[in-house]
């Protein structure tokens, strides 16, 4: 066998995470101190494998699915991998592959499993052994989201007001709720989004007058998902979550100039899920920095809701791809054993 020369490889998989009460907008930027907390249900059907190592390479490279990274991508890449060096007294430049695993090309590649698993791997092959508290800040430094991403099922993560309390940790379930809940992803739209979500939470932040009423009522809505999380309520969590996310993108619309990722196809989804809700269906509706449309419901109805809503929209959206997710779990990590 040929030595690798280089410090031995890591791999970590983290899964995707949907935000149930959601995280729009930084009160600090560089260290990204979110200006809410947020609660999000990760799922097993969406994921990002990612293997870094040290030292076998003269500057940082990343493949994402067999593609080079660059850019603003490769940057923040190379941002992340800058703070684990730093944190483990290395001066070894990585070679990082990354493969993510989206059913049917959902276009829905999020940033959170990815730097999730990035900061998984990469702590590994530099040698330190993180705490998952340690490891959701790391991540949080990559994207906000992915702070979350290091749990599995249900997730809080404490806005905090430094980089030291800033972090995500697993949910008191004690009905053992996240198991019994399921997401549909209605993709509408697997294309690129034409405002990404860290530019359109800064313009919200700093232009949107209705920013700060949703920031007020967004306490409330953290209390209510809790409690509805505690009481092992599902009706309770989808009610709040839906009002939450409504919240969030009417924020958005409200901006100088607007950030709008509803489009027609969203509309007519959000409108066939308050349908499906008529017709005695556990489904709510959630939606992120794009126009896909994810639908909350109970894991034992998960099948029967994906195919009503299929059947419903089938007509306005002929090419509806969707995929059903359960939760799904932490953060793993796996080191090269060495020679
Ligand atoms: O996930 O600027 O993590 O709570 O998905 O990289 O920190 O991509 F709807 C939007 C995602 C935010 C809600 O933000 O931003 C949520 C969102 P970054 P992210």
């Amino acid at each position: 066998m040929t030595p690798v020369r280089g410090l031995p490889a890591a791999t970590a998989t983290a899964h995707a995470n949907i935000a149930l009460i959601k995280y729009w907008g930084k009160a600090d930027d560089d260290l990204i101190i979110p200006v809410t907390p947020s609660l999000s249900l990760t799922l097993d059907a969406l994921y990002t494998t990612t293997t870094v190592r040290f030292g076998a390479v003269a500057a940082d490279t990343a493949t994402l699915d067999g593609e080079p990274v660059t850019g603003k991508a490769m940057a923040r890449i190379v941002a992340l991998l800058d703070l684990v060096r730093q944190r483990a007294g290395i001066d070894l430049a990585a070679e990082v592959t990354s493969v993510n695993t989206v059913p049917t090309a959902a276009g829905l590649a999020s940033s959170a499993s990815g730097f999730a698993a990035l900061a998984g791997a990469a702590a590994a092959a530099a040698g330190l052994d993180l705490t998952d508290r340690e490891l959701s800040r790391l991540a949080r430094r990559g994207s906000g989201s992915a702070s979350r991403s290091i749990f599995g099922g249900l997730a809080v993560w404490h806005a905090g007001t430094d980089d030291e309390t800033s972090y995500a940790e697993p949910v008191a379930d004690p009905t053992g709720l996240a198991e019994k809940l399921a997401m549909v992803v209605l993709v509408l739209d697997a294309g690129e989004k034409s405002v990404s979500s860290r530019e359109g939470m800064r313009r919200t932040v700093q232009t949107s007058p209705d920013y700060r009423p949703w920031v007020e009522a967004h306490a409330g809505h953290l209390d209510e998902a809790l409690a509805a999380v505690e009481a092992g309520d599902l009706p309770r969590l989808g009610a709040v979550a839906e009002t939450n996310a409504a919240g969030m993108h009417a924020t958005m619309r409200s901006a100088v100039p607007p950030v709008d990722y509803l489009t027609d196809a969203s509309r007519a989804a959000l409108q066939a899920v308050r349908d499906a809700r008529e017709a005695g269906l556990p489904a709510w509706a959630t939606m992120d920095a794009g126009p896909n449309v994810k639908v909350l419901t109970s894991a034992g109805r998960a099948v029967e809701v994906d195919a009503w809503l299929r059947d419903r929209l089938a007509a306005s959206a002929p090419g509806l791809a969707t995929v059903v997710a359960y939760a799904g779990p932490g953060l793993t990590v796996t080191r090269e054993a060495t020679a």
